[in-house]
């Protein structure tokens, strides 16, 4: 992003034109940063809760105050029976700056001794079982998919969750590409493709091994490929070709058989053929087992071979950065500290059995009242009498709702800080382009005094955050690439160019040679390491938890599957406090099939009331072919207290976690729908 400053304050943003990746492109929500910056709701100065919790009322006071009220009230916890362990952090991707994100936050929880936090809400299950297959996390270059000729976006909304893939993709297609997208919704990403195959929720993997069994089935595969690059593949073709016929891959999935053998064959005989796999299919029970049995394919067909073959989850693991055990000081974890799954904080504040109990939390970069599965249980946990909660945040949201002290955090424009990516090769520095707004500071600031306030080893703080991006810097072996990557990258060199390419090769695909980084140095169908934790060691497939054939007599009472997407003009909850948003996301508005409306007495337009034994929640009705019937749709995580009923669709999910990596399975989720009665 380049922003115009005159007289300190930003005037103008756009995207950098020279970005190979955005070429200057930015999607709505990012183009009127400067106007979410200078929003009139911002939380310009640190404030203490004068009313209930919940009731958002407060008072201004000084830092001075805050910092010495927060760590007056650590003290007393840390010095209680319960310890350390029961301060827990909080945070996620509000912002995923190396500095802002993980950095002196980190260090200042493991020198407290605070409990760990597992941060699972997104990604884990997919990074888990991507790395027990390949080693690593499924990657290309995404600049060389201009090279694809057949893309499948497999729950994945490609065009609206990441743009500028869908680009760069677009002159795939101009060069003959053909594009698929397996998703239960007719995403926009769908709408646009030539090919949309409407699976059942939550069975990817029952189809990757129908796939798989045609391709073994008419000797379509890459023998040696398999031969030299694979592991166990006698044991997965057996379990293809005697488990998955497609026949009954098509009573699983739902997707007819000639259509899966189609699949299979145009897959196999499209050398080039990309799989983009992302989140749709990992939020389910079997998510972790979808990506590992997906992530097979392209070593059974040699498609990593191929410039623009192979598939995709994710570059993060490419940047050899200062590794994070270092950086944030692991070192300083007290040993058998207890680590706590984010995606069952509800659990975590309200379960009676935690030893020790979770008695303060503080919040950062993430709006848990909103985004965390079990809604509820969440609230009921947040509003308890005797949690301490700071939440430090740009914006009223839900979560600061019911904190004890809120602490004003600065925005991009505002701060430094290093940023990754998971989408490209690119490492990009964030310059502050004007000086925090009213009293507001940065996390890491933010992080300083509370470390002092605690006394705190002050050798680990006293840095500034320019030092900390010089650190960051220093290369390290932990990326798939090694040091080399950053060769010719550092501070001063990125102040000079704004963003640079690691030194990876053009267009490299790192399993062209097959090398891949698991312990055998072959793609594991079979794996060992899974057999050791008593898990299945094949890849196969996890049914759902929720789903009329999973769970029939839940089916019973909530027959429908409900899946929880992000909306088109949201980022997660935020930017869905900003009236020109949520004016381009309309309303709530659940998604229904004519069949499942009309057996409803539901009419279009209608508000609804959707529920399950978890919660409730409320939308208009849009009643669509657009899902198949079954399944319902809610996009967007509106903000609680912007909607009727003061809850969003995250009201009815779960705290159940994936099979592999202990992810969050928020697309698992079986609900009813009736006519609202308000
Ligand atoms: N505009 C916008 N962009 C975003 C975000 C945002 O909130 N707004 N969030 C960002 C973040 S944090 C993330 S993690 C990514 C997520 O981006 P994506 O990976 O695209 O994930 P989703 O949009 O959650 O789900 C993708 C599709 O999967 C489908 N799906 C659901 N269940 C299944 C299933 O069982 N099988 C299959 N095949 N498909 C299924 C859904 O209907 C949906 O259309 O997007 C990022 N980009
Ligand atoms: N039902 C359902 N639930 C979901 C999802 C879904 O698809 N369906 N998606 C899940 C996914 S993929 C994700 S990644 C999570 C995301 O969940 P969160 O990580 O909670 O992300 P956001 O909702 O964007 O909230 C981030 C908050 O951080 C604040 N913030 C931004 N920058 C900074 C900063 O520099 N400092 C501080 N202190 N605060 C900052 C923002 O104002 C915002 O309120 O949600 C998950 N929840
Ligand atoms: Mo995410």
């Amino acid at each position: 992003m380049l922003v115009t400053v005159q007289d300190g304050k930003a005037t103008k943003l756009r995207g950098n034109p020279e970005h190979p990746i955005t070429r200057g492109f930015l999607c709505g929500k990012v183009a009127s940063y400067i106007d979410r910056t200078y929003h009139p709701t911002r939380i310009l100065h640190p404030l203490k809760r004068v009313g209930p919790k919940g009731a958002a009322k407060f008072e201004k006071i000084s830092w001075v105050e805050a910092v010495q009220i927060i760590c007056k009230k650590l003290k007393e916890v840390i010095a209680s029976p319960s310890g350390p362990q029961s301060i827990l952090p909080y945070s996620y991707a509000g912002t995923m700056g190396r500095l802002q994100g993980s950095s002196l936050d980190r260090r200042f929880f493991h020198a407290l001794g605070a409990s760990l936090l597992e941060r699972t809400i997104c990604a884990t299950a997919g990074v888990a079982a991507s790395t027990i297959t390949l080693g690593t996390r499924a990657a290309i270059d995404p600049e060389s998919c201009i090279h694809s000729k057949l893309i499948i976006h497999w729950g994945s909304n490609t065009s609206v969750t990441n743009s500028h893939l869908w680009a760069l993709q677009h002159q795939a297609r101009k060069n003959g590409a053909q594009v698929i997208t397996i998703d239960p919704f007719r995403s926009k990403t769908a709408e646009k493709s030539d090919w949309w195959i409407p699976i059942r929720p939550g069975t990817d993997a029952a189809l990757a091994l129908g796939i798989m069994h045609v391709i073994f089935r008419e000797q379509l595969e890459d023998f040696r490929y398999i031969q030299e690059h694979t592991l166990g593949h006698e044991k997965l073709k057996k379990r293809a070709l005697d488990e998955f016929p497609p026949s009954k891959v098509s009573q699983i999935t739902g997707v007819d058989v000639p259509s899966i053998e189609k699949l299979a064959r145009l897959y196999a005989q499209t050398p080039a053929s990309l799989i983009r796999l992302n989140y749709g299919m990992q939020r389910h029970g079997g998510g972790g087992m979808a990506v590992r049995t997906i992530t097979c394919l392209p070593a059974i067909t040699g498609a990593w071979k191929h410039p623009g073959g192979g598939a995709f989850l994710s570059t993060s693991a490419m940047y050899p950065l200062k590794d994070s055990h270092t950086f944030e000081r692991k070192d300083l974890i007290p040993p058998g500290t207890r680590s706590i799954n984010m995606s069952q904080l509800g659990k975590a504040l309200c379960n009676h059995q935690m030893d020790p109990p979770v008695n303060a939390i503080v919040v950062y970069n993430s709006n848990p009242a909103t985004v965390c599965p079990e809604q509820p249980e969440v609230i009921r946990g947040l509003m308890r009498e005797d949690l301490f909660t700071v939440v430090l945040e740009q914006f009223p949201t839900d979560t600061t709702d019911y904190a004890d002290i809120v602490l004003p955090a600065t925005t991009q424009l505002e701060h430094w800080d290093i940023h990754t990516s998971y989408g490209h090769y690119h490492v990009h520095l964030n310059e502050p382009a004007i000086a925090p707004l009213g009293e507001s500071l940065p996390n890491t600031e933010i992080f300083r005094r509370l470390a002092k306030g605690m006394e705190l080893d002050s050798s680990l703080f006293d840095c500034t955050d320019e030092d900390l991006i010089r650190e960051a810097l220093e290369p390290s072996e932990t990326s798939l690439m090694g040091p080399e990557a950053l060769r010719g990258i550092n501070f001063d060199t990125l102040r000079k160019h704004g963003f640079q390419r690691l030194n990876i090769p053009r267009e490299y695909s790192p399993f062209a040679l097959g090398r891949f980084p698991t312990k055998s140095g072959k793609c594991e169908f079979y794996s060992s390491s899974l057999e050791a934790m008593g898990l299945d060691p094949l890849a196969g497939f996890t049914p759902p938890y929720e789903s009329p054939e999973s769970s029939p007599e839940l089916a019973c009472q909530y027959p429908l599957q409900l899946i929880t997407p992000p909306d088109p003009a949201f980022l997660n909850s935020s930017f869905a406090n900003l009236e020109w948003q949520k004016r381009d996301a309309h309303r709530p508005t659940l998604i229904i099939s004519p069949q499942d409306a009309a057996a409803r007495g539901i009419l279009d337009g209608m508000r609804v009331r959707i529920f399950n034994k978890r919660g409730a929640f409320l939308a208009h009705a849009s009643v669509e072919d657009s899902v198949r019937p079954g399944v319902i749709v809610a996009q967007g995580l509106w903000w609680n207290k912007d909607v009727a009923g003061n809850a969003n669709a995250n009201a009815t999910t779960s705290q159940a976690i994936t099979d592999i990596g202990a992810g969050a399975t928020f697309f698992d989720n079986l609900a009813e729908v009736e006519v609202a009665l308000t």
